[in-house]
């Protein structure tokens, strides 16, 4: 994690941005967070998200490669979890991989017109993520880009839920334990998309 820059730092290295007229900076973000292209399979962290579906036994997308890297053991316990609801998650271990657990959460499947509830259970993913990296002592946390694969949520609708999700945890009570966020995008459109937006969110000093 060392080794990835954090928003600071692509800041002071002259990521063109738009200006911010809804947020003020939030100084410590700028220290915490990273935009990162690449497996979420080799970020070692405390925990890393899992972009899973109801059943919590796997699948494809980032969630076959995660069971994968992970392990037939991660399987034998996600058996034991008994399943989720859509914007929920649960946390297990993470076996084989770099990072300590793996927190597994549903995202929606998305449909047109019914824009307004499958919004609330994205944000429900990452608040619901962030409350078992906090329950479990998890001070740095990498999410995919949930439900915009297979699920086929619009890329940049998904982007401001996990954005204005994050904000809302790091300026709560809780984000105080919070050391690293990484957004762990799989392609250089889906980099653009988080680059374009986080200023947003999270404008420069
Ligand atoms: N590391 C990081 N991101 C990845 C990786 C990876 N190794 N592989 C894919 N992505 P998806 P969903 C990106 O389809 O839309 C599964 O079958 C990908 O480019 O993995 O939430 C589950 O079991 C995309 O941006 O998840 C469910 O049934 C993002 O991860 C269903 O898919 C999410 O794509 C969930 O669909």
């Amino acid at each position: 994690l060392s080794a990835l820059p954090t928003l600071r730092q692509v800041y002071a290295s002259g990521l063109s941005i738009s200006p911010s007229p809804r947020y003020k900076c939030l100084p410590k973000a700028l220290d915490l967070l990273t935009i990162w292209k690449g497996d979420i399979t080799e970020l070692e962290s405390d925990a890393i998200v899992n972009a899973a579906n109801k059943s919590l036994l796997g699948g494809g997308g980032v969630d076959g490669a995660i069971h994968r890297a992970a392990g037939d053991e991660l399987y034998e316990e996600c058996k034991s979890l008994g399943g989720a609801n859509t914007g929920e998650a649960k946390i297990t271990r993470a076996y084989a991989l770099p990072s300590k657990h793996v927190i597994h959460a549903v995202g929606p499947v998305y449909v047109k017109g019914k824009e307004d509830e499958k919004a609330q259970q994205l944000a429900s993913c990452y608040s619901a993520s962030f409350a078992l990296a906090v329950q479990n002592q998890c001070k740095s946390i990498g999410f995919p880009s949930i439900s915009t694969g297979i699920y086929g949520y619009p890329m940049a609708d998904a982007t401001h839920i996990a954005l204005d999700m994050t904000r809302k945890f790091l300026e709560g009570p809780e984000g105080a334990m919070m050391e690293r966020v990484v957004f762990v995008v799989f392609s250089e459109k889906d980099k653009a998309v988080y680059e374009d937006l986080v200023s947003v969110y999270f404008p420069p000093e």
